[in-house]
């Protein structure tokens, strides 16, 4: 039984690490129990390659407090427009972006809602930060764990803990 819910956080534009801490406090701000965070991860960009490198995290929230998985989804995307999220290009440079891993055991496939999310398992810059904090989480519909869904992974990206001060951000 999966209790909480996983938000992955991903940001390429700007003073990027200051985008992830702003999502944090929106996202608490908002309603929705933080209750847990990765660490910040420099990651090289993928699927759409050419983009300055991103930083990425995942935080976890506490499930018994959520409101349903479209709240929560609307939430999150409130909280990308205030931090002046913008869509013109699919994939491309984003002040912050933020996506809905895994809410609960539950499996979602509405027109605006895919849960778990569907690239999950393709994309190390999403395993390497849940790894650390749900090894041994049973993806609800591969039926694997996360550390095992990460040493199947095909992706070979850099993924790099990332310590404040060291970049020019
Ligand atoms: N997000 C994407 C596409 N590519 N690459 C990295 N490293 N990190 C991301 O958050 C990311 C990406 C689309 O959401
Ligand atoms: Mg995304
Ligand atoms: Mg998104």
């Amino acid at each position: 039984m999966i209790q909480n819910a996983y938000v992955g956080l991903g940001s390429n534009l700007g003073d990027r690490a200051g985008y992830l801490l702003l999502a944090v406090r929106g996202m608490l701000d908002a309603g929705l129990d933080v209750i847990r965070l990765s660490s910040i991860y420099e990651t090289e960009p993928v699927e759409y390659e050419e983009q300055p490198a991103f930083l990425n995290m995942v935080a976890e929230l506490r499930g018994s407090t959520l409101p349903s998985p479209e709240q929560t989804l609307a939430r999150l995307l409130r909280i990308e427009y205030a931090l002046g999220r913008t869509r013109d290009v699919r994939m491309g440079p984003r002040t912050i972006d933020l996506d809905l891993l895994i809410f609960k055991d539950q499996q979602i496939e509405t027109e605006l809602l895919t849960v778990p999310h569907p690239r999950l398992a393709a994309r190390r810059f999403v395993l390497v930060p849940l790894n650390e904090l749900v090894p041994n989480l049973l993806h609800p519909v591969l039926g694997e764990r996360i550390s095992e869904l990460l040493c199947h992974s095909k992706d070979r990206s850099e993924v790099i803990r990332w310590k404040a001060g060291k970049s020019t951000d």
